[in-house]
């Protein structure tokens, strides 16, 4: 049975989703930014002694969650730390309230707030707002991708057109434990001989938008959460990277890959071999 539709999600338009998630996210980066200095004061683990959480990370996901419930009372919410309400509007917001943690526990300069408007099950609004550099990546479902950088005018992102493999800067990521990062460790060692490079920056979110932008041709990684993925993912489809999975399987169902569209069908072969 289909839950009653409020009035708010028939005129769930994805630039007005996109408007909330942009004011919220800088928000959050605001309190983010405020927090690193003493992000070190408060670490939980989670699922392994090195998979941590800061009590930045909760409150920018509480503050996330309170005001777009605020905006939007009847949407449902899926946070990474913690926040799951089922909706009636058929929006519901994904929210990684930092992207990156270790990097931000650590001060390098890679972390991210994340926010994605799913409406019916499809991704169609979503900002990654980098905090360290101010700049926000945002797309639409059919609206493109943009990056606003402080003091910039706003441009369209398009993916990059690297003419081989062996000219693809590739950005991967790692899982938290020890016998999954041995095997990823064998996959970039097969991989690295056959592309230009690998970049390991530590926030899916940013990776997703740095294919965007063309700072990098391709990404994969295995076992993201929604929440890495929903806002960076739509910002590289919208870009004109090719984003899916391995072969005959969703994205993100284990893998996630996006890539420039002139390598993608040469990478998503050399991604699907080197996962068999
Ligand atoms: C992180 C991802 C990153 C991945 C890390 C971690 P978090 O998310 O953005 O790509 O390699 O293992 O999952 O935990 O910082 O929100």
């Amino acid at each position: 049975m289909t839950p009653f539709r409020a009035d708010a999600a028939r005129v769930a338009e994805p630039a007005e989703l996109l408007d909330l998630a942009v004011v919220v996210a800088r928000e959050a980066a605001a309190l983010v930014s405020r927090g690193r200095d003493t992000a070190a004061e408060h670490v939980d683990t989670k699922s392994s002694p090195v998979d941590v959480v800061t009590a930045v990370d909760s409150a920018s996901e509480e503050l996330i969650v309170a005001r777009l419930l605020a905006a939007r009372p009847d949407d449902g919410v899926l946070g990474e730390e913690g926040a799951d309400r089922e909706g009636t509007s058929g929006v519901r917001w994904i929210v990684d309230p930092i992207d990156g943690t270790v990097n931000f526990l650590y001060g390098v300069p890679a972390y991210a707030v994340s926010i994605a408007a799913e409406v019916d099950g499809e991704v169609r609004a979503g900002v990654v707002a980098d905090v360290a550099t101010g700049e926000l990546f945002t797309a639409t479902a059919g609206g493109g991708a943009w990056l606003a950088a402080p003091g910039r005018p706003a441009r369209r992102l398009a993916a990059n057109r690297p003419p081989s493999l062996e000219q693809t800067l590739v950005a991967t990521g790692f899982g938290y434990g020890v016998e999954q990062r041995r095997a990823q460790g064998a996959v970039v060692a097969e991989l690295l001989p056959r592309v230009r490079d690998i970049r390991r920056l530590g926030s899916a979110a940013l990776d997703l938008c740095r294919v965007a932008s063309g700072q990098v041709d391709a990404y994969y990684e295995l076992h993201l959460n929604p929440w890495d993925r929903a806002a960076g993912a739509l910002v590289a489809a919208e870009a004109g990277a090719v984003v899916t999975g391995l072969p005959g399987t969703p994205v993100g169902e284990p893998m996630v890959i996006a890539a420039a569209p002139s390598v993608a069908a040469a990478f998503l072969a050399l991604v699907a071999e080197l996962h068999r």
